[in-house]
């Protein structure tokens, strides 16, 4: 996809300083597509935060999990937040989309997981990066081999081949 282009009533670009970063949106609880959209925009209204690319849309049957058809994407930032603030501001997202954690892995109205963070390790009680489960899960690995092929080794998505995903050709996400 096209990186999105700065438009004359856009603020000046960030200086490309900042690390880019990849977080996995899903959501399979109320309206989940205008739940992501939306969530898009927030994230792009973050401080020191701009949306880069973003995936299709995919829908696929709750993986380890109940409830009903998740509605996942991918999309890549460029931020000056670090990892632990992003994953505030990714958490206060969630909160005002009305996210409830009643138990693990219950449905929910939007849930926003760092995949990546530059080229970062990390592993504290709050944020690992890479995500744990990312090489596990089609809904993770398809959107992010669309907008960044070269974080996808082959043998990842050959072997979650066997996992039913279907991917949304609608457009879900305008330019932010
Ligand atoms: N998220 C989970 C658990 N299971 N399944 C699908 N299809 N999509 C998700 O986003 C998802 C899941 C926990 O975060
Ligand atoms: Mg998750
Ligand atoms: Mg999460």
């Amino acid at each position: 996809m096209t990186p999105i282009q700065p438009t004359a009533a856009r603020p000046p670009p960030l200086a490309s300083t900042g690390s880019t970063a990849y977080i996995g949106l899903g959501a399979n609880l109320g309206d989940a597509p205008a739940a992501l959209r939306s969530a898009v925009q927030a994230i792009a209204a973050l401080p020191a935060t701009r949306v880069l690319r973003w995936s299709a849309l995919y829908r696929s049957a709750p993986v380890d999990a109940a409830g009903p058809d998740y509605h996942n994407a991918v999309v890549a930032v460029q931020t000056a937040l670090t990892p632990h603030g992003l994953l505030a501001a990714l958490q206060a997202i969630e909160a005002a989309a009305g996210r409830e954690r009643p138990y693990r892995n219950a449905p929910r109205t939007l849930d926003l997981d760092i995949l990546l963070f530059g080229g970062q390790v990390l592993d504290t009680p709050a944020l690992t990066v890479p995500h744990p489960r990312l090489r596990e899960r089609a809904f993770v690995l398809l959107p992010l081999a669309e907008i960044a092929p070269e974080h996808v080794h082959p043998a990842w998505l050959a072997a979650v081949q066997d996992q039913h995903i279907e991917r949304l050709p609608a457009a879900w996400c305008e330019a932010v």
